[in-house]
């Protein structure tokens, strides 16, 4: 059976067309703004007619290629069928989609990886350029035209504010009891007139429940009935158990030193398996009234707060499996009092994340004897995803945790390097490294002294040799003595794996 419509405005029930009609009103070198964060929220019909679109352009030898923003990463449906068909020209701010990086990574499309909570006001001071189309998937339409905003909030607020035209998709799979989960803050004016954000506890709502636009910027609007992409996680594994037992017992200690309050400070978690682990690992563990101030919501997290372990949760989207939807679905109205989903530049706003001393966790592809990460280029050329939030988190996080198993590739690759082959997260910013061999914290460090903690607690065993010769050698034979390199030979390691055909 149909579900009931969901849009209850009059003068937008006659914009209703079809995806495939929506999509010729987006023209060749436009830029678009879709809704969608990791997975979740993001348009479902609209991009597949676009690139259906796109697929009859270039068979009739014309090239049609959009500007792709969005809120973070999306799902095949947006960013593996637009790349497919070769339809985007520039795509920001963060993806995680296995096509988009191939065609990225093989120079055949731009990608502008930047802070997720940049973005918006980047496009307020005009730095992007023109924003010329929103489209963004509601759960639904008030009569007086407000917006029931969905799974993921993202940058919808500023798509909505910016676009000169705006399509909807009206997603009834979306369920109804979201309405009044959001918290859309609209009290943000650009500098000199900018005010303190007046949020001062995780659960504040700080703003309005609905998403505003301008009814005369709507050109079109669809009905869907699609579900989000909800991945799965996988289990935690011997080296994600390591890695949040070496996490927990640090925290343990901090409130022993009384440096962290019994009950902790807000948690922030990156995305992946390890960020997922970690929360099952704060899950069985002693720490009560837990809050979270975080970016995504994932299943880790969901489950803490069904065991009361965590009182309330702030994000700007869910990434939950099909499992953890269920159960949200099925106790949805007691998850409800302890969610709100916010804009991207409030989750993950510096001032705010500051104010609340944050304690931020996140994952990496390698760090460096002195603590700079790099979470987000393989061999210092090929993107992974990109920095998204974690930068936002750990520059102004009250401590910044990064993560990642000692070695990759089994065990063919060191995950502690010399020296990153690119740099996301300087050493200014890290202030704890974690892998399964154990926790090296780094506060009060100088270089030299960091390279010694970080080579013996973090360094799998099979590679800490190498690495200790290193140390050695740079300070006997490097330029300066305060952070010692051999600069030829850093870059080296890096290549020594490449040559002999291991990535
Ligand atoms: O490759 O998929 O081919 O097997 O990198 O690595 O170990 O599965 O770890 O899923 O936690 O991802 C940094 C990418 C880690 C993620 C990163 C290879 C490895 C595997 C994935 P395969 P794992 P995770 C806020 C937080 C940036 C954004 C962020 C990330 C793949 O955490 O994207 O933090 N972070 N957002 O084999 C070569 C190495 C490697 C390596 C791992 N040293 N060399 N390959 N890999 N280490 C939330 C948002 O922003 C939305």
């Amino acid at each position: 059976m149909k579900p009931a419509s969901r849009i209850l405005c009059k003068a937008l029930q006659e914009k209703i067309m079809t995806a495939e009609q929506a999509a010729l009103l987006i023209s060749s070198g436009d830029n678009v703004g879709m809704s969608g964060f990791t997975g979740s929220g993001y348009p479902k019909a609209l991009p597949l007619a676009l690139a259906k679109r796109i697929e009859d352009a270039n068979s009739a030898g014309q090239k049609f290629r959009i500007g792709v923003w969005t809120g973070a990463s999306t799902a095949p449906e947006l960013d593996g069928a637009l790349a497919k068909v070769d339809g985007v020209e520039m795509r920001l701010p963060y993806q995680s989609d296995p096509v988009c990086r191939q065609r990225i990574n093989a120079g055949e499309m731009e990608y502008l990886d930047i802070h997720l909570s940049h973005v918006a006001q980047f496009v307020w001071f005009g730095f992007l350029g023109k924003l010329d189309i929103a489209v963004v998937e509601v759960a639904g339409i008030l009569e007086d035209g407000r917006l029931i905003p969905s799974s993921s909030v993202g940058n919808n607020k500023t798509w909505l504010d910016q676009a000169g035209k705006v399509i909807l998709e009206v997603n009834s799979w979306q369920d109804s009891r979201l309405e009044g989960m959001h918290d859309i803050y609209y009290g943000t004016n650009l500098p000199p007139h900018r005010q303190p954000i007046p949020l001062v506890r995780p659960q504040d709502r700080i703003g309005d429940s609905y998403l505003c636009c301008d009814p005369d910027k709507i050109i079109a609007v669809i009905e869907t009935h699609s579900p989000d992409r909800n991945t799965g996680f996988s289990a935690p594994d011997e080296n994600s158990r390591l890695i949040a037992g070496h996490i927990l017992e640090f925290f343990q200690h901090e409130v022993k030193r009384g440096r962290l309050p019994k009950e902790l400070l807000p948690l922030q978690s990156g995305v992946g398996n390890i960020a997922n682990a970690v929360m099952a690992g704060l899950n069985k563990g002693p720490f009560e009234n837990l809050t979270a101030y975080t970016e995504v919501l994932q299943d880790g997290m969901l489950e803490m707060i069904q065991s009361g372990k965590l009182v309330s949760a702030s994000a700007t989207a869910f990434s939950l499996s099909d499992g953890a939807l269920a159960e949200l679905y099925a106790h949805f109205d007691e998850y409800k009092e302890k969610i709100v989903l916010r804009p991207q530049e409030i989750s993950n706003h510096p001032e705010v994340i500051r104010r609340l001393g944050v304690i931020a966790m996140n994952g990496m592809i390698e760090a460096d004897l002195y603590g700079n990460v790099n979470s987000t280029h393989v061999m210092g050329s090929s993107i992974m995803n990109g920095i998204g939030g974690s930068g936002d988190f750990a520059r102004n996080a009250y401590i910044s945790i990064f993560m990642t198993p000692s070695q990759a590739k089994d065990g063919q690759i060191s995950c502690i390097v010399p020296m990153v082959s690119h740099v996301d997260h300087t050493e200014h910013d890290v202030q704890v490294l974690v892998t399964e061999q154990g926790l090296a914290d780094l506060r009060g460090l100088s270089p030299t002294q960091r390279a010694k903690v970080i080579i013996e607690n973090c360094a799998h065993p099979d590679f800490k040799p190498a690495l200790q010769d290193y140390q050695k050698r740079s300070r006997d034979h490097s330029f300066g003595k305060h952070t010692p390199h051999l600069l030829d030979e850093a870059l080296s390691w890096h290549q020594r794996y490449l040559t002999n055909g291991h990535m």
